[in-house]
Order: C-alpha cells, then structure tokens, then sequence
C-alpha cells in the first residue's frame, strides 16, 4: 500500500474489497492519552487548534501508540466559528460556550461566511500532517448545520436543545437562513481540509437524533446536503455521523454520506437492513464497554467485526468518543484485535 487513497479505510468506505477492516477511533486524540495532556499543558483549547505544529504532534499521538487505520484531524467543530468572529470559548470540562447566543435576524448578521484566509492555519497542519503520515489517510471533519445551530442557539452544550428548537420551529424562514449560512461554513472548513490533502471528511451531526425522521428532512437535510456537496468535487469519501441517530439512518446517508455512522443503539446488523447494501458503515462499539473486563469487550469487539464482514463496506470505530478515563492499553489491543479477527 503506498497512498492513502487506496488505504484500507478509504477502500472500505468506498465499498471496495479490503485485506483487514479498518478501524480508527473518534476523539482518538485526547484527555485519554498521557502524552496529549502533556502536549496541551498551558495551552488553551482553541489555541491549540491554531498551531499547526501542536494539531500535527497531538493528531500523530494515537497513530503512532495505537497503529489505526486513520488519523482524525485534531481540531474542534466550533473552530470555524472562532475563526468567522465569533465571540465563543471551549471550557474545560464543559465543551463550546457562545458569548451572546444567535436567537434573532440580527444576531445572524455576527455569522459571515468562512472564507479558506480565515484558517490559514488549518491548511497548514492538514498539509504538515499528510507529510508525516505517507501512506496513513488523515479524515477531515466539521460540525454539521444542526449540532453547530445547537451550540449557537443554546449559548452551550444542552440536553434538550429547546432554544434549537423553538426557533426551528417558531420561526422556520430564520432557521433555514441559519442553517444556511452554517452550511456555507461546514462545506468550507471541509473543503479547506480536503484542498490541503485529507482522504476522507466526517461530517458530525452528533446532537440530530433529537430529531423525528420527518422533521430532520425539512429542517436539516438540505444544509446537511449543502455541506457536503462542498467536497463532491474532490472526489474523497464522506462520513455522517450522529448519536440516537437509529432512525434517521436512511436520511443520513442519502444527503450524500458513503458511509453511515452507527452508535452503539443499533446493531450493525439492524442499521445495514435499514441502509439497503447502498452504503457502507463506521461503528459501532459502546465505549463504556472499554471499562469492562477484556472476555466481555473481545466478545463484543468480534461479534462487530463479524457483523461489518456482510456489509458492503465497515469501518471498525465505537459509537461516540473515547471517554476522557479509558485505559489507552486498551484501545492498542483492541486495534489489535480488530486487525487479527477482520482478516479477509
Ligand atoms: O481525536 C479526536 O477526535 C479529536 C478531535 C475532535 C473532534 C473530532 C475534538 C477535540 N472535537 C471534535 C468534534 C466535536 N466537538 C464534536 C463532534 C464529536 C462528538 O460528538 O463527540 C462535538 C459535539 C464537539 C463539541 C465539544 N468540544 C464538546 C462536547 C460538549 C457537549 O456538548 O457535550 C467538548 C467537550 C469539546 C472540547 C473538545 N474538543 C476536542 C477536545 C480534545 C476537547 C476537550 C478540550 C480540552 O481538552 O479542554
């Protein structure tokens, strides 16, 4: 193998024949990892994101100690907001904070378009880090419209994203506006990744399975398609990933995904019926079950792979990210044995 286009991952998402399932973990790099806490020590979260030397070191972190498949680009989705001018921070231990929520038509004038001089610092970590990963595909990402609108709209992380939805709701002309305007931003930030090398993007739509099936395809589907038609023409595979997401899965994958993101609510074999063999999926390991003892978490992590074996295409990662305490041994063995038991 010597490009990372046509690197396990890539042929998996692509629903191309691979020699051993792929597998990659989200937020793989992190608090999880005694080398990352020490490459961030002093510097701020949004700070980080803005050093390219820093994104390429903590982005290698868990590819050198875990050998994924993968590396995820080491950023956060508010990111392009910072950079677009708005007034937000990552919190310790609470996540995205806005400053002066975006509730009304004139708040939506504090969101202009993301243009590729915004983040000149993005395209040169992504272009340092596919130097030093060779033949290792690097996946992009961005927030998609509704997770992002859920952190405008609340001001914060929320359970019941009420404020979301009383104004998509309430006030559909303004909401679709937003979502627009956020899609214009998502499709940016992974174009500037995809023109500056990635081989793959993930879309997150972590916080969408709030949603009925219904409603996701008037409120969200079309900035989603938005974001994503962004890349069509770089010719890379797309991700969508969301949580409690079970059935919205057919939706997710025909806004333009290859592949279809799966948590761990859903059986792969049950998200594959849903899916129809037309796309290829990534998942779905509970990562709770990296607290239980190795016979329960080797059970599991086999009875996936062998699940993602009559798929037309699976990417081997959990159901939402590494919990900030996982025992990281853990993580390298279970890429082992991923890699022993998805042989072809
Ligand atoms: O290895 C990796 O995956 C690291 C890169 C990464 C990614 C893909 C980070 C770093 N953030 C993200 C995406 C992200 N950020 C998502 C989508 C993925 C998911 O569902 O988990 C979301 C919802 C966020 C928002 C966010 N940023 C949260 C969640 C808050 C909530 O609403 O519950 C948090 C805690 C952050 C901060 C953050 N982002 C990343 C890191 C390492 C951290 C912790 C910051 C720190 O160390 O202080």
């Amino acid at each position: 193998m010597t490009s990372p286009h046509d690197s396990a991952l890539v042929r998996a998402a692509r629903r191309q024949p691979v020699s051993h399932t792929p597998v990659w973990f989200m937020r793989q790099a992190g608090r999880s990892l005694p080398e990352y806490r020490a490459a961030r020590e002093g510097v701020g979260m949004l700070e980080s994101c803005r050093r390219p030397e820093l994104v390429t070191e903590i982005t290698l972190q868990p590819v050198r100690r875990h050998g994924v498949d993968a590396a995820i680009f080491f950023s956060d989705i508010v990111v392009p907001l910072a950079a677009v001018g708005v007034d937000l921070d990552i919190v310790p231990g609470v996540g995205p904070v806005v400053a002066k929520p975006i509730r009304t038509r004139g708040d939506l004038d504090r969101l202009p378009e993301l243009t590729p001089e915004h983040v000149g610092y993005i395209t040169e970590a992504v272009q340092l880090l596919t130097a030093e990963l060779g033949a290792t595909p690097l996946i992009g990402f961005a927030g998609a419209p509704f997770t992002l609108a859920s952190y405008l709209v609340e001001g914060g992380p929320s359970k019941n994203h009420e404020h979301t939805k009383a104004l998509m709701y309430g006030d559909p002309e303004l909401w679709h506006d937003l979502c627009a305007r956020l899609a214009q931003i998502s499709g940016t930030f992974l174009d500037v990744q995809a023109a500056a090398g990635a081989s793959a993007v993930q879309l997150f739509d972590s916080w969408v399975g709030a949603l009925p099936r219904a409603d996701y395809e008037r409120f969200v589907a079309p900035h989603s398609t938005a974001a994503l038609a962004a890349v069509a023409a770089r010719g890379i595979p797309t991700i969508h990933f969301g949580v409690g997401t079970g059935e919205l899965l057919p939706a997710m994958g025909a806004v333009g995904a290859d592949v279809v993101g799966v948590d761990y609510r859903v059986s792969l074999t049950d998200a594959l019926a849903r899916l129809d063999g037309s796309y290829a999926v990534q998942g779905n390991l509970d990562p709770a079950l990296l607290f239980a003892p190795w016979e329960a978490l080797e059970a599991k992590v086999r009875s996936i792979v062998e699940e993602g074996k009559a798929a037309p295409g699976h990417i081997f990662n959990l159901g939402h990210g590494v919990l900030p305490d996982t025992d990281p041994d853990v993580l390298t063995r279970v890429v082992e044995l991923v890699h022993e038991v998805g042989q072809r």
